[in-house]
């Protein structure tokens, strides 16, 4: 049967024109020949949030009835992209929206592109972050994601001479109609001040005084499950200043000086650090991460109080906190010193509380992606937790590690939550484990590393404690909603409920062979890339053809994913073409998406050194457009959702064991790219699924990353053996690329030639061989269909519905509500 899991809306093309045209007369104060693109958009979100708030209220009701256990997604990242065709699909309005709008003369999609992106997240994690609601409204959980309203999101980048310049990103300049602010629920969050002991009836407790208290305001966005039965919220801080005016000063004659503080607390929610894998270590940061921790956590007392006073004996089974990363490890002695300072409930009873509810996964192994505060800092701004941190490790050393092994000083310097060496450090991540009940890694084989090199010692003392959860991506927004064609082609031969049991397009299998839907599958992909050769032409300027093969590496740049192993290969066979014209080879475009963090030098010298590389590849007659080298500015989610179903190569080129799992990989080899990849992260996971003849794997593995760096990794080695690597590295300490002026791109060869921190010159030749194949594999186009098809048929497990199940199983104990029909 092919029933449909989304709902037939109950209304009309005809009545859908007739809503939009209201709004756009009486929410927008326009009319038809009179607004823009913008108010058109904006008319069309006014009548999708007719559906949407009352999702939010049936689904808020139910739960407040059933008395629900839920589980708190806390995470300083939601990287959520446009809103309007993700709701649309979820509830079933899609065509009937695109119907209407032809009606009314205008293209549905180029009517979405008014949408501004919601970029509240830099890369990985907060795109999970974005998925994983998703699924979770999507499978009734009673669930809220809870983060900062930030005023601007991650920097817009643009090329200035082909180097990188952040401008601000200004997603809220005109409002964003799909937030709905909650003043009834804000919070008062406290900072800085001291603590007082104070002695009383035999006993004593602690009173924090703080120095300063600011205001959080909550910003809901409505997540609508697809279906539309269940609509969760994403609950975003904002910052205010306490009071607008301090009325004395103002008095005194002060005008100016009165908004000082205002503006200070302002400042919290007003910018994302725009850092990836690096600790910025900075004060305002950790005033960003309690802010919105304190609010989150004080929200859920709120509702726990509303339902059942101070009885606390229910508050275990109603509520599972989960910490993306440690960015909110803080809530940990928070919500210690709620309980015990504020609710009086003895330390042991609390603590026991504290771990049954909060768990912890981790993203990344990177030492400098540790997060680490000075101590001082710490006491400096919240006096009260550095006393409980302290209170929590001196349990944890005497209790636990000294019971375990008794006498080792040595295990407890490793294992306590204050490092004692270079001042002294809060160790985050030992703060998160020893507080959670679970920790669980990305992908199997970083869950491993996390075992087995990040915390051997924890994993000894809670074995069971440490688990995997394979991260997902969402069906809807990554196949169904960016990839029409191809969905309309599945659709076709599969259930229409694919995009929430993705296991259905395992019946693609048995056309992976069959020469009519090849050529249909072939023909999407062909449609797609014509699409995308204009969006490049728009871009970059730069011409191509959607017969060349598509070649993408798009995610943050940093040297662990190396980018620069990818640049190497390009002016290879650039040298090839140079030497050889006829060198065989089918014409290939080789597409860049990446920011850059605006502080990491290396990483801004690659983007320069790909756009210098790019400009003489593109512009050489020599080389009779053999290949073409195209860096797309300002890559972000709506840019990915265009170019991922136009892509033929996804390239996962990560030192093996650096990246903890990826996620862009599953979303390319869902759509039927080819992974050119390392035995890293989940392309580990990928290979398995897909089967290993339908990837391309090339590279050390972990064991042999290990093994190269114990008998001392000498780069020169590889740089001196190898004829090609030697030529293209001197290649970046000419003028060749950046004529008259020489030295421009030596960064990027002296960082390889002498350091290579991640092997780039090891991996080299496999590489160069890797890439060989997917040329030779292209050329064969039914082995190429073959593989692409197979690729989309057998990627069930990465929906990020089934990562969500697991949590909900293994970690949160947590079972669907659906919510009331209207
Ligand atoms: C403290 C600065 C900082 C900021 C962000 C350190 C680390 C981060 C994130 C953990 C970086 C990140 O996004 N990690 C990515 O998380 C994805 C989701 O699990 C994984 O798929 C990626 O492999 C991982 O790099």
């Amino acid at each position: 049967g092919k029933k449909s899991a989304a709902p037939k809306p109950d209304m009309t093309v005809k009545q859908f024109k007739e809503t939009v045209i209201k709004h756009l007369r009486s929410t927008l104060g326009t009319y038809e020949e009179k607004a823009s693109k913008q108010a058109w958009n904006q008319a069309i979100a006014a009548s999708v949030n007719e559906f949407i708030f009352d999702g939010v209220s049936r689904t808020r009701k139910t739960h407040a009835g059933k008395d629900a256990r839920a589980v708190h997604y806390l995470s300083l990242e939601f990287l959520m992209g446009r809103l309007m065709s993700n709701n649309l699909q979820n509830l079933g309005l899609y065509e009937l929206a695109d119907k209407a709008m032809k009606e009314l003369g205008f293209e549905l999609a180029d009517i979405l592109e008014e949408e501004p992106d919601m970029a509240l997240g830099n890369g990985g994690l907060g795109r999970l972050a974005a998925c994983f609601i998703d699924s979770m409204a999507t499978l009734a959980l009673p669930a809220i994601g809870y983060g900062i309203h930030y005023e601007h999101g991650l920097f817009r980048q643009e090329f200035f001479k082909g180097r990188q310049v952040e401008r601000p990103d200004q997603w809220r300049e005109f409002g964003s109609p799909w937030e709905i602010c909650r003043p009834e629920s804000e919070q008062v969050v406290k900072l800085y001040g001291y603590v007082e002991t104070v002695y009383e009836n035999g006993g004593s407790h602690k009173v924090w005084h703080p120095g300063r208290t600011m205001r959080a305001i909550p910003w809901d966005i409505p997540i609508v499950g697809y279906g539309g039965h269940n609509v969760n919220v994403l609950r975003l801080w904002e910052s205010r200043a306490d009071k607008f005016f301090d009325w004395d000063v103002f008095n005194s004659g002060g005008y100016v000086d009165a908004y000082t503080e205002s503006v200070q607390a302002e400042t919290v929610s007003k910018v994302l650090y725009p850092n990836d894998e690096t600790d910025a270590g900075k004060e305002l940061r950790l005033i960003q991460q309690y802010f919105f921790s304190a609010a989150s956590i004080a929200d859920v007392m709120r509702r726990f109080r509303n339902a059942h006073g101070n009885d606390f004996s229910k508050f275990t089974a109603l509520n599972a906190l989960q910490l993306n990363d440690t960015h909110p490890a803080i809530a940990i002695p928070e919500l210690m010193r709620v309980l015990v300072d504020e609710e009086g409930i003895s330390w042991a009873e609390a603590w026991k509380m504290t771990r049954e509810t909060f768990s912890y996964t981790n993203h990344t192994l990177l030492p400098e992606a540790l997060e680490k505060w000075p101590l001082r800092m710490i006491q400096h701004v919240l006096p009260r937790h550095m006393e409980i941190i302290f209170e929590i490790n001196a349990r944890f050393l005497k209790d636990e590690v000294e019971t375990k092994w008794p006498g080792n000083d040595g295990i407890k310097r490793k294992l306590s939550i204050i490092e004692e060496a270079n001042g002294q450090m809060v160790r985050m991540g030992n703060l998160s484990v020893v507080g959670s009940h679970a920790v669980n890694g990305v992908a199997q084989i970083h869950s491993d590393l996390v075992k087995k090199d990040l915390f051997p010692e924890m994993n000894e003392l809670w074995p069971g404690k440490f688990l995997n959860v394979t991260n997902g991506i969402t069906p809807r927004r990554w196949m169904k909603a960016c990839n029409p064609r191809l969905s309309t082609l599945i659709e076709k031969h599969v259930d229409a409920d694919w995009p929430r049991y993705l296991e259905k397009l395992t019946a693609l299998k048995p056309l992976a062979d069959d020469s009519k839907f090849q050529k249909e599958y072939m023909a999407v992909k062909h449609a797609n890339k014509e699409d995308f050769v204009k969006v490049i032409k728009e871009l970059t300027d730069v011409d191509v053809s959607a017969d060349a093969i598509f070649d993408v590496q798009i995610k943050r740049l940093h040297e662990y994913k190396r980018q620069h192993l990818n640049l190497l290969y390009i002016m290879a066979l650039y040298r090839r073409l140079l030497i050889n014209p006829d060198y065989d080879m089918h014409p290939r475009v080789f597409i860049f998406g990446a920011k850059a963090a605006p502080g990491y030098y290396l990483a801004k010298e690659i983007i320069f050194a790909i756009n210098k590389v790019a400009e003489k590849v593109n512009n050489d007659p020599r080389i009779k457009d053999k290949i073409k080298v195209v860096f797309l500015p300002n890559y972000r989610v709506s840019l990915a959702e265009k170019l991922i179903p136009a892509a033929d190569v996804s390239q996962q080129i990560s030192l093996a064991g650096k990246e903890a799992s990826g996620t862009g990989n599953m979303k390319l080899a869902l759509n039927g790219a080819i992974t050119l990849g390392t035995l890293d992260g989940a392309n580990i996971e990928i290979a398995e699924e897909a089967g290993e003849e339908n990837v391309v794997i090339f590279g050390m593995d972990v064991d042999e990353v290990v093994e190269t760096r114990e008998q001392g990794y000498n780069p020169g080695h590889y740089y001196q053996n190898n004829e090609e690597l030697k030529a293209v590295l001197d290649w970046l300490d000419s003028d060749f690329f950046t004529p008259g002026e020489p030295g421009l791109l030596s960064a990027v060869k002296h960082n390889l030639v002498d350091h290579d921190p991640y092997m780039v010159l090891a991996d080299y030749q496999s590489y160069s061989d890797a890439q060989s194949k997917i040329d030779a594999l292209y050329r064969d186009k039914k082995a190429w269909a073959r593989a692409a098809i197979i690729n989309t048929a057998s990627l069930a497990k990465f929906n990020s519905d089934r990562s969500i199940q697991d949590y909900a199983d293994t970690i949160w104990n947590l079972k669907p509500i659906k919510a009331a029909a209207k």
